[in-house]
């Protein structure tokens, strides 16, 4: 655990010492020229109740987002398939809604679960808010990881969604961890907070014990028909600078960077990858918004000289 003032003292210093911290601290856990490779699917989209002012899935917006119940068993697992055959090691599956009420939806999850580990996949899920008794019984389903994120500073976070409290999230978080699920907790950058919002969500992860095993860091794309449709782009360097700050606070997490990606040009991803950002999303889609063509980041990956993990070096 790390004090604001350390962390902010880490986040504004000037960028060369930020990023050569940030590749020092890297290089001593994790080879520098690899990268996890993930997928994600929806499993269930649009017709939320929540009120998140970045998503494209709450029923408070109008969007071009088409609701759809739960994917059938099949078509989850082809995707899943997909991916393994596509060189992703881990298959993230997420569902729209406050919660994923016990029933049997959720029993069809653990179900999807227990195949997507069986095909030598690790798992994770993104469901909402859970409870023990939930987290419990993913646990005992084989699931890897449980993604449920901070996504900015507490006092942003309660201009952005109404709905649920930052408080909430993190005692679904408390439950993810009792029940022995590995966390995946990150955010989104870009949603008009503050240096200092982000600085207190990065403080905020830090208070997390242990820390998360794998931070994602989105960067918003904009949707239309959403409070957020017209913000303006987020500065590549205050990204890279929320990245380098993540990874010398947390020097065995992953860092993933997730949504938004495409939006970055080749050099800056290489500056990502360097600043220690060690995991990506691969596919067209994540889960309404555009991902990148997995050619296309083999292609950049061969360029960087850099490879997936798993994959032989
Ligand atoms: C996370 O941090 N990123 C994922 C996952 N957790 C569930 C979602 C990324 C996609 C969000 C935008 C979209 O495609 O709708």
């Amino acid at each position: 655990m790390k004090a604001l003032a350390a962390i902010r003292a880490l986040h504004d210093q000037p960028l060369p010492e930020l990023v050569y911290q940030a590749m020092t601290v890297h290089r001593q856990k994790w080879d520098p020229t690899r990268l996890q490779h993930c997928t994600l699917d929806s499993l269930r989209t649009g017709a939320c109740a929540e009120d998140c002012a970045y998503c494209a899935q709450s029923a408070h917006h109008t969007t071009e987002v088409k609701p759809d119940p739960l994917k059938g068993r099949e078509s989850v697992l082809a995707g899943a398939c997909s991916a393994l055959e596509a060189g992703s090691t881990r298959y993230c599956m997420a569902t729209s809604g406050r919660s994923l009420e016990e029933g049997p939806d959720f029993d069809a999850v653990l179900d999807i679960v227990r195949e997507v580990r069986a095909l030598g996949l690790e798992a994770c899920v993104s469901l909402g808010l859970i409870n023990a008794e939930q987290a419990k019984r993913l646990k005992d389903a084989g699931c890897t990881v449980y993604n449920h994120n901070l996504d900015t500073s507490r006092l942003m976070y309660g201009r952005l969604v109404s709905t649920h409290t930052f408080d909430e999230r993190l005692a679904t978080i408390r439950a993810v961890r009792e029940a022995g699920l590995q966390v995946c907790c990150g955010g989104i950058l870009g949603l008009g907070e503050t240096g200092e919002d982000r600085i207190h969500f990065l403080h905020e992860l830090t208070l997390l014990d242990p820390p998360p095993e794998a931070i994602p860091l989105n960067i918003l794309v904009p949707i239309p028909g959403t409070p957020l449709e017209g913000m303006p782009p987020v500065p590549v360097i205050d990204v890279i600078r929320v990245i380098a700050t993540a990874r010398i606070l947390f020097p065995s997490s992953r860092i993933r960077l997730a949504a938004g990606r495409s939006s970055l040009s080749d050099e800056a991803q290489a500056l990502a990858f360097l600043c220690g950002a060690n995991s990506i999303f691969t596919g067209v889609k994540l889960l309404t918004t555009q991902g990148c063509d997995a050619k296309a980041d083999q292609a950049l990956l061969m360029t960087l000289g850099m490879g997936m993990e798993g994959a032989p070096a």
